[in-house]
């Protein structure tokens, strides 16, 4: 029984999809040893590295899965009122955050959710403004500006009109990412527009939802991409909230980047910014330094579902 390397490119129900470093697809099941030695939340995800060993019916078992050198994960509703940690991806070098500039209109709480993450779990984040035919550039930038100032990554695309695609190919290329956002923001029909071969199921956002998109996508799964410097990206299903897995309180200010000038002037070591005297998180928000928006943001994570 001879034994592989590869990558992880969809995972479904106890069903995996691996890209073998000998260049082909064998699709596996976890052996019982790596289901009984880690949690379940911690079983082999997309963008995970693992060991397969060849069956002789030309599937294969996952015997080990290598250890995370990053992950971006979310709080998701575990068994009996428990929370358990939904990793989206392991390994990535880059989250592209879709949002439409409209249908549905963008969310600036549910924005700043995935920067937070994105800080805290050290990965980059690009910012990807759909849409952009809709609403025109000048309105674009009146709403993803702020974050660029910031000194997030910006791209303004439109998959209908074919803006932007470019410049998104040239930061996905030879890295590993995924596509995520709510839900008729347009991931996939980005995707299909970038890589035509891909035929991603793409969904209408109707009316009568007022925007809300309705989650044509239903799994998540890593799709290679061609051309110059390769790489692999996922499209992922919508998203409505992005819980926050375990980011202590006293970390949470450092997860806005542009708080972190002003965190070592507060009176008090332990400030946490929300009631305390001479904070100087707050003096910058008055001053118009800290925008008010982000701070907002910041009150509802730390007064909201924050850790466990
Ligand atoms: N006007 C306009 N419509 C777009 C653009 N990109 C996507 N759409 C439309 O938006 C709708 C939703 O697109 P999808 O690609 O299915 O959205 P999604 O983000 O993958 O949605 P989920 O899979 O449900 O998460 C479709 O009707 C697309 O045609 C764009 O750049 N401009
Ligand atoms: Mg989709
Ligand atoms: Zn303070």
């Amino acid at each position: 029984m001879s034994t592989t390397k590869g990558l992880v490119l969809r995972a479904r129900s106890g069903f995996y999809t691996i890209a073998t470093d000998e260049g082909d697809l064998v699709e596996a099941r976890l052996r019982g040893k790596v289901k009984r030695e880690r949690q379940a939340s911690d079983l082999a995800v997309i963008g995970d590295r693992v060991t397969v060993e060849r069956l002789p019916d030309g599937t294969g078992a996952i015997a080990s899965v290598e250890p995370r050198e990053r992950r971006f994960s979310r709080r998701q509703p575990g068994p009996r009122g428990s929370w358990r940690e939904d990793v989206m991806v392991a390994n990535p070098d880059l989250v592209a955050v879709v949002f439409a500039c409209d249908r549905p209109p963008p969310n600036p709480r549910l924005i700043d959710r995935f920067l937070v993450v994105g800080e805290y779990n050290e990965v980059p984040t690009l910012l990807v403004a759909n849409k952009v035919d809709l609403v025109g550039t000048e309105a674009a930038a009146g709403l993803f500006g702020p974050y660029r100032r910031i000194g997030y990554d910006v791209v303004y695309t439109s998959a209908k009109a074919g803006i932007g695609i470019e410049e998104l190919r040239g930061r996905l290329a030879g890295r590993l990412s995924i596509v995520t956002g709510p839900s008729g923001a347009g991931k996939s029909t980005l995707l299909n527009t970038l890589q035509p071969g891909l035929q991603l199921v793409t969904g209408e956002v109707s009316e009568v939802e007022s925007g809300k998109g309705k989650h044509t996508t239903t799994h998540a799964e890593l799709h290679a991409l061609e051309g110059r410097g390769g790489g692999y990206v996922a499209d992922t299903p919508g998203i409505r909230e992005l819980g926050l897995w375990q980011i202590p309180a006293s970390e949470l200010a450092a997860c806005f980047r542009e708080f972190r000038p002003h965190l070592g002037t507060c009176a008090f070591n332990d400030c946490t910014h929300v009631h305390e005297p001479r904070c100087g998180l707050r003096t910058a928000v008055g001053a118009g330094a800290v925008g008010a928006d982000r701070y907002d943001s910041y009150r509802r994570m730390l007064a909201g579902d924050l850790g466990s």
